[in-house]
């Protein structure tokens, strides 16, 4: 029988009063105990600095930490309210389970973990192994997700572990494997400000990378020139020295096309080219027929915008080229990234000062997340699940049979469409919120009903949550300590600020009970998150991304410490590839020709219009965090459909108007924005909203075939004007507006 998702109990409130109304229950402020403490944003791969005020074990807001180097003190609208969530009303204090037909009720941990394990052994004993799989998520700490890839091959030995960051860093990742050898940021965010030239395609720098716009200007007030590719112009854009409005999916055509015209007027490195690299004149030979004209009609530009673009990056002294999910979520990601990755490489300009580039990390530890092992084919230390070197190293450190660790398993949509097909059958997942963050949301929907048993671990009930069996209540990131690594590669420290609420439990506790009970205690007997970090140091020592000289004292010494770090004496590699040598074994970059070819699903008559999704400054990812807090509803408490005005005069649409906006897949009612800033042919909606709000209704389920992200910055839509949809959810926050 299909299962439901459980309507909201009673004991979780949707919206709660102000802040300063509660923190209740006998709480009294303490004036002795106020005092600050320096840790780092929950939300994106910045890792600002910020320091928290504590009163009587309650964070009751913060101060800018400015000795941290990489912010200064500076925050977004998110660093600055993020405290907001700790109290909220919403929290879970308990573990939940699932009454059939009447919502959740509390449940005691024991019985609450002892029925999760003993899912797990029933399922596993019932279908096999795989038959239970794990998601992760990259807003873990390191230590967290260590744990949950350890979890999954030594407690589970399930093959089918992913994470988040598969709709979300993959493509990057896979280029820059690719190409440079190692996946991560080339250089320290301190070079942007050397550039003579930064090329941004595909971020939207002002809203989802907000300190990084600093460095942007720093570079700019020493003359710096700035290009900024998206098909809407966004705040940077307003402000760039060339703004190139790419059609959705056309960036081959840009990055191509300059090549051609770079080689065509000799600005191009042969020396490094000859020295360092792979593959130039394959690469030569493919962008030939990329002339300005051809390149302008695939990117939907006029061709005298891809020349500028070359007149400008080609002879430059110094260089930086940044990208993020507008070029890589595509079913052509990887190639998107590579294209991009030719550029800098023909220039000859990386490995130095002012020189480099960098894949923009979404998440608050989107890098560190992915190399330790929660991605479906890779081990800590980002190894390959499928070496018997590798896999006979981690069987070592983890003490089990080589033979015990499974195979590469599916990653997250696959794994998706195998609950969906019935082949699995029981999940556990934390820190992944896929009922809204996954395209295609009405078949999300469906494999999740499917599920035989499902545990989610979550400080709030998310949309999720609600298919959970058993919802365990698990801690924020201020509520634990750990590390993160920030979007430069830079290993840096979350400090304790808090306990959980009395009721809720710090993550990995839960898991290692979890293991425990499955007869696996002896791998997780930690008594902390440090000796978890020891274990993982130990883990990734001889990997790509090798933490053995990290510790956290080091961290903490130093500002943070960029991996690779062998040995406890090594500084740690804030620039990779100076003296020109590259990841590859043979020391080489390797240029691989891309062509451009169509997305997955182009506009035609029936559906005509590009819908192209992301962010808005104020919400984070799925919005369990940021719609909960009241001044970030206030900023944006709706999505709405960006749409330009020749288009929306044709379809006789006006701004505020309802709009329905339909695909093959499902539909949305949302506010019409009539703007000059997006092309004609092009319309956006945010995604951090759920259920009849959620722009995934309507995003194709297609997957880039090397990285497997989805391709959710392009399908094609209708849009026609609606009348007001029925929004009792709507309502209620205008009403209440969540926790101030
Ligand atoms: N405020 C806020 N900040 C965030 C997040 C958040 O949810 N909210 N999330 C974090 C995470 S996990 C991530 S991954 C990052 C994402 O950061 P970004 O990638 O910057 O964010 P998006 O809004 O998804 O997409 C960026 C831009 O891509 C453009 N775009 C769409 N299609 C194309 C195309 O084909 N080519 C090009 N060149 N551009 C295109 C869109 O118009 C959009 O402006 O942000 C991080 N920071
Ligand atoms: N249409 C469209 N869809 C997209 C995107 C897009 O641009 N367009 N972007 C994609 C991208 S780039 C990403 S990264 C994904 C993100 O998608 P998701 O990962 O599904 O979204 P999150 O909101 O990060 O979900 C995390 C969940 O875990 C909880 N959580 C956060 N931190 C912790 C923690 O430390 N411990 C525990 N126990 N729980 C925690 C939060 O409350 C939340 O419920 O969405 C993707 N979806
Ligand atoms: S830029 Fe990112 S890390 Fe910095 S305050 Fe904003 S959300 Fe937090
Ligand atoms: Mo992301």
């Amino acid at each position: 029988m299909a299962k439901l998702p459980c309507p909201l109990p009673e004991i979780v409130h949707q919206f709660g009063p102000s802040l300063h109304t509660i923190p209740s229950g006998g709480w009294v402020r303490n004036p002795q105990d106020e005092h600050l403490v320096k840790t780092h944003c929950c939300f994106c791969g910045q890792q600002c600095g910020i320091q928290l005020r504590v009163n009587n074990n309650k964070v009751v807001g913060f101060e800018p930490w400015e000795d941290w180097p990489f912010n200064q003190g500076k925050l977004c609208p998110k660093g600055i309210k993020r405290y907001m969530q700790d109290e909220h009303p919403d929290r879970l204090t308990s573990p939940l389970q699932r009454v059939e037909g009447k919502g959740f009720a509390p449940i005691a941990w024991d019985a609450a973990l002892d029925r999760v394990a003993a899912e797990i052994q029933r399922i596993q004993g019932k279908y096999g192994k795989d038959s239970f799989a794990v998601l992760t998520g990259a807003s873990l700490v390191n230590e967290k997700a260590y744990l949950m890839g350890k979890f999954a091959r030594v407690a589970l030995q399930t093959a089918n572990i992913d994470y988040n960051g598969r709709l979300c860093m993959v493509s990057s990742a896979t280029a820059s494997k690719k190409v440079f050898g190692i996946d991560r940021s080339a250089n320290p965010w301190s070079d942007i400000v050397l550039a003579d030239v930064i090329l941004a395609a595909g971020a939207n720098i002002s809203e989802t990378s907000p300190i990084t716009t600093d460095y942007f200007w720093r570079a700019r007030d020493r003359g710096a020139k700035i290009i900024v590719i998206d098909p809407r112009m966004t705040p940077i854009a307003r402000n760039a020295d060339l703004y190139i409005p790419v059609r959705s999916g056309g960036d081959i055509g840009i990055f191509n096309g300059m090549l051609h015209i770079m080689i065509q007027r000799g600005w191009i490195d042969h020396d490094f080219i000859a020295q360092h690299t792979t593959g130039f004149e394959e690469v030569a030979r493919s962008v030939e027929k990329y002339t300005p004209e051809y390149a302008a009609r695939i990117a939907g530009v006029p061709p005298a915008m891809i020349i500028r673009a070359a007149e400008l990056f080609g002879p430059a002294r110094t260089s930086f080229v940044l990208h993020a999910k507008g070029i890589e979520h595509h079913s052509k990601g990887v190639e998107n990234c590579i294209a991009a990755m030719s550029l800098v490489l023909a220039s000859g300009r990386i490995g130095r000062e002012g020189c480099g580039y960098a894949m923009i990390t979404g998440q608050g530890n989107g890098q560190g997340a992915r190399e330790q092992g929660g991605k479906c084919d890779q081990l800590p230390g980002n190894r390959d699940i499928s070496n018997p070197e590798h896999r006979k190293y981690i069987a070592e450190v983890w003490g089990v049979p080589e033979e015990s660790i499974p195979q590469k398993g599916l990653s997250a949509i696959p794994l998706v469409e195998a609950i969906h097909e019935g082949k699995i059958k029981g999940l556990i997942s934390i820190c992944f919120n896929p009922i809204v963050s996954l395209p295609d949301a009405n078949f999300t929907r469906a494999a999740f009903e499917k599920l035989e048993f499902y545990a989610n671990i979550d400080f709030f009930l998310s949309e999720t949550s609600r298919y959970a069996d058993i919802v365990l209540a698990g801690s924020l990131m201020e509520e634990d300590e750990g590390t993160t690594t920030n979007t430069e590669g830079r290993v840096i420290r979350h400090r304790k600020a808090v306990l959980p609420p009395e009721g809720a439990r710090e993550d990995w506790k839960i898991i290692c009970d979890i293991a425990r009970r499955l007869g696996h205690g002896d791998k997780f007997n930690f008594s902390g998150t440090e000796e978890i970090f020891n274990e993982l140091r130990v883990a990734t020592k001889g990997g790509v991304s090798d933490y053995f000289g990290i510790t956290w004292d080091k961290i903490e010494k130093n500002n943070g410490v960029c991996w690779p770090c062998p040995t406890p004496e090594h500084p740690g590699t804030p620039r990779l590839y100076e003296n020109g040598k590259f990841g590859h074994p043979d020391g080489k970059a390797h240029f691989i020709p891309v062509d451009w070819r169509p997305s997955a699903e182009m506009p035609d008559p029936e559906y005509p219009i590009i819908l192209t999704t992301g962010r808005v400054v104020a919400h984070f990812l799925s919005g369990t965090q940021t719609r909960r807090i009241g001044a970030l509803i206030d900023q944006t408490p709706q999505p709405f459909c960006e749409i330009h005005p020749v288009l929306a005069t044709k379809l006789g649409i006006a701004d505020g108007d309802y709009v329905k906006v339909e695909s093959r897949r499902g539909s949305v009612v949302v506010h019409a924005m009539v703007v000059k800033t997006i092309r004609p042919d092009t319309v956006f909606i945010p995604w951090h909203w759920p259920l009849d709000r959620s722009v995934n209704n309507l995003t194709v389920r297609a997957l880039d075939p090397q990285s497997f992200i989805p391709e959710y910055k392009i399908c094609a839509v209708r849009v026609s004007k609606a009348d007001a949809p029925h929004d009792a959810i709507a309502s209620l926050e205008v009403q209440a507006g969540g926790v101030r």
